[in-house]
């Protein structure tokens, strides 16, 4: 007879599938609501916007607890911890670094996998929605309250027909922290 099945990996695991079908179905459905409520497309981007924002400065906590990472020594680290730690502790994806400009302030994060549209098709009268607008906010609070103050935006999006999803990046303002006391 075959041992009871103990914690482990394929417990774990279709609990993880389940819990992530679950959000990507529950924000779809918040995204079909604003669609509703705000009836601008524009409006529903900029909701959207908002709330990862609002998202993002609570999740730097729990970012920085659990991935045990301290200050970057620039924004190029600071993207790829974003790309390679952040999107897999919370989007259970990779994402690449890539398009830096000569200053080291701009660059793309791509995302060729992206679980937020699984099952999502656009109709035509959604052609200006920016369906993942939410993390873009997260992202954005998230930075902020490491004293990046940023740009981002969407240059490449599959579900309006590209062959990933690039996020534009740029560092607009870096506030050097402040000790909250004077040597003297
Ligand atoms: C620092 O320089 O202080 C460290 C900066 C790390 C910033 C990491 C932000 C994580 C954002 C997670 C995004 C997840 C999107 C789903």
């Amino acid at each position: 007879m075959a041992p009871p099945p103990r914690s482990g990996d394929a417990i774990f695991a279709n609990v993880d599938r389940v819990n992530a079908e679950l959000f990507t179905l529950t924000y779809g459905a918040i995204v079909r609501q604003l669609l509703t409520d705000l009836e601008e497309v524009d409006e529903v981007n900029k909701q959207l916007d908002q709330m990862g924002y609002n998202i993002g400065i609570r999740l730097i906590d729990e970012f920085l607890a659990k991935s045990n990472i301290s200050t970057c020594v620039d924004f190029k680290e600071t993207a790829e911890v974003i790309a390679k730690v952040g999107f897999k502790m919370f989007l259970g994806v990779t994402a690449s670094v890539s398009n830096w400009d000569p200053e080291g302030t701009t660059c793309s994060i791509i995302l060729e996998d992206n679980p937020l549209v699984d099952f999502v098709e656009l109709p035509d009268t959604c052609q200006g929605l920016y369906y993942c607008n939410i993390l873009s906010g997260v992202v954005r609070g998230a930075l902020e309250m490491v004293s990046m103050k940023t740009e981002i935006t969407w240059v490449r999006d599959m579900l309006r027909g590209d062959d990933a999803f690039e996020l534009r990046l740029k560092l607009l303002k870096q506030v050097p922290e402040e000790y909250p006391y004077k040597d003297d």
